[in-house]
């Protein structure tokens, strides 16, 4: 395997201390007290599945990723269900809405509907190809101090149209918005700002990709050679006989990798 060479790294800890707001700083000291930067893609279609899943992953994660509107059953139990559980085990929520439209509208997808996602998802994301109006749409200012928006900087599909000058353009948007975005859905590290979180989807153990264009690489790969600070796995989890003991197992290596980027200068 070839060297990778990188300054050593802040800890989640420290960088705990360089963000105001409340939901990063909520995350970054919850990866610590919980060992973990591991968050799981709860796609199932069934809500006592979604529940169940929480319950059997929910100390080994720091978030739980949900897709509301695959659910063929939602009532609006549900959320307050895992709100519940979020509450007694320790991780926050995110939707992956992926907003993407004028402002006025996303402030209505977003507060409004069946779903009401504003009143339970912690964190949710943006596409910002509408432009910044499509944050400022999200940006509620009643809810600001504990809800937060990552936005999409890279996608893990092959033969996504994400250049490297979008990706740059994403990056200057958090920055211009930093009281409500706290970092990216990324597939290597964008920003070397410590406040923000990089966030990876499109990792798995045992896949290079399925049979639609998702590309996976390992969690090794995604931490110590891409630099992002949490992996999202789904199928990787949810097609294992045992969830939660391949949550663990998911959970050991990416801590371990992301202890040999705080604690060594180089690493092979
Ligand atoms: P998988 O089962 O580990 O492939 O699930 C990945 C999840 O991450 C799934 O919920 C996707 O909607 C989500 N995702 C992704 O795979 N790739 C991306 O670029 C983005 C989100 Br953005």
């Amino acid at each position: 395997m070839s060297a990778i060479h990188h300054k050593k790294r802040l800890s989640f800890q420290e960088r705990a201390s360089l963000t105001q707001h409340p939901v990063a700083k909520k995350i970054f000291s919850l990866m610590e007290e919980k060992q973990t930067n591991v968050c799981v893609a709860a796609d199932v279609t069934k809500a006592d599945d979604l529940l169940l899943l929480a319950k059997e992953v929910g100390s080994e994660i720091c978030v739980f990723k949900t897709h509301i509107d695959i659910l063929e059953d939602f009532t609006p139990s549900v959320t307050s269900e895992l709100s519940k559980i979020a509450n007694d085990l320790g991780f926050l929520i995110f939707e992956d809405r992926k907003f993407a439209d004028i402002g006025s509208t996303v402030a209505m997808q977003y507060t409004k509907s069946l779903y009401k996602i504003a009143s339970w998802a912690h964190i949710i994301n943006a596409h910002i190809l509408p432009g910044p109006g499509v944050i400022e749409g999200l940006q509620q200012e009643e809810i600001l101090q504990d809800r937060a928006l990552l936005l999409i900087a890279q996608m893990s599909s092959k033969g996504n149209f994400m250049t490297s000058e979008y990706t740059n353009q994403v990056v200057q948007l958090a920055i211009e918005y930093q009281d409500f975005v706290i970092g990216f859905i990324s597939q290597q590290q964008v920003s070397e700002h410590p406040h923000f979180l990089h966030f990876t989807p499109g990792v798995q153990f045992c896949e290079n990709r399925d049979h639609l264009k998702q590309s996976y690489r390992s969690p090794t790969k995604a931490i110590q050679e891409e630099l992002n600070d949490i992996i999202i796995v789904g199928r990787g989890i949810l097609h294992s006989s045992n969830r939660s003991e391949t949550a663990k197992k998911y959970k050991k290596i990416s801590w371990d990798k992301y202890l040999n980027l705080i604690h060594y200068a180089d690493v092979k």
